[in-house]
């Protein structure tokens, strides 16, 4: 797995301690560094740094701790370089299949926002997410939001996502924007903590951040534009703020196409394999064909649900995979 070049600070810079902080917004050119006082610099990167890392679309991303120094004549201090990131989690680029983009690091849990309706989130998307937060050590959350909004058959669709994904070991909690359902258990896991919130465009990531966090305002797609839909209402990257809640907005991407590791690994990250690969009778089985397979059996048992072994076999197959 590929781990960005990292420019790290001298000791002089942390001594100073003055033009360090967190970068709270990224348009992918400009960035807003949070200082620990609270006050606010525009930053850009400096352009040697850019060129550091081929791999990457954007060297550093929100959440970044980075230093950075300020240039005579120009409004924009640089930033020049950045700390040790504890995770991260990298997206491929939608058209550069061989780039990168650092989606947000330094994360304590990401929530993956879905929904059952206006959109509904399918399955494969929500493993494709799931494996990359997993393969990047983000605990991760799923909120299955718009529960206003169920009918007969989301209802039914909503209990399938939370029993399935309950049963491997994650929490799923229950959101409504509109009503208020789940909101103030949804805040009580975020206390504390820096959330990174994804999810595909339009399941009201925003929205709930905009109740969330009062002051942020964030930009939401209004309900008389739904014939624009498609088009993403978040655009880049921000990380808003209400007390001792951090939570960072991100745009909704249309499907989390980021595994960067070998096919033989990829049953790692489906934990309800990973505890039963011992039991395969060849330690390089993929599952697929071989004999003595525990997962497979798991599966004709309805150990393993065989939607999550589909889209296994799906990832496995997928073009980008290495
Ligand atoms: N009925 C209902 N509508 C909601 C709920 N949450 C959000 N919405 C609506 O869903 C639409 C999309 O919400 P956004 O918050 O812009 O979605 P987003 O996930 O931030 O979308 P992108 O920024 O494009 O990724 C808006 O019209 C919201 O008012 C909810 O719980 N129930
Ligand atoms: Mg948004
Ligand atoms: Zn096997």
């Amino acid at each position: 797995m590929f781990s960005p070049m990292e420019n790290q600070p001298n000791k002089t810079d942390l001594q100073t301690n003055v033009d360090i902080g967190v970068i709270v917004c990224s348009t992918g050119s400009y960035y807003v560094v949070k200082r620990d006082d609270g006050s606010l610099v525009n930053c850009v990167i400096k352009g040697k740094f850019r060129t550091m890392n081929i791999k990457t679309t954007n060297p550093v991303a929100v959440g970044d701790r980075v230093h950075f120094v300020f240039t005579p004549n120009s409004e924009y201090a640089q930033i020049d370089s950045i700390f040790p990131r504890k995770n991260y989690i990298i997206r491929k680029s939608v058209n550069l299949s061989k780039l990168y983009s650092i989606v947000a690091s330094n994360i304590d849990t990401a929530f993956l926002i879905v929904s059952c309706k206006e959109p509904k989130t399918d399955t494969m998307f929500i493993d494709r997410f799931l494996v990359t937060a997993n393969a990047y050590n983000v605990p991760c959350k799923i909120v299955i939001n718009k529960v206003d909004l169920l009918d007969e058959e989301s209802e039914v669709y909503a209990g399938f996502l939370t029993e399935l994904y309950e049963s491997i070991g994650y929490e799923v909690l229950l959101t409504s924007a509109v009503s208020g359902l789940g909101m103030n258990k949804l805040k009580e896991e975020l206390k504390g903590k820096t959330a990174l919130f994804s999810g595909n465009s339009g399941v009201g990531k925003s929205t709930l951040i905009n109740i969330l966090c009062p002051s942020a305002n964030q930009k939401t797609k209004e309900v008389s534009s739904t014939h624009h839909s498609g088009k993403h209402t978040t655009t880049f990257a921000a990380m808003l703020e209400n007390g001792d809640i951090k939570i960072i907005d991100t745009p909704g991407v249309k499907s989390f196409g980021v595994v960067d590791f070998k096919k033989e690994e990829l049953a790692l990250y489906f934990p309800e394999m990973k505890q039963r690969l011992e039991n395969c009778k060849y330690y390089n089985c993929t599952h697929t064909h071989e004999p003595g397979c525990a997962i497979k059996q798991a599966v004709e048992y309805g150990e393993i649900s065989s939607q999550r072994y589909n889209n296994y076999i799906k990832l496995l197959n997928a073009d980008d995979m290495a």
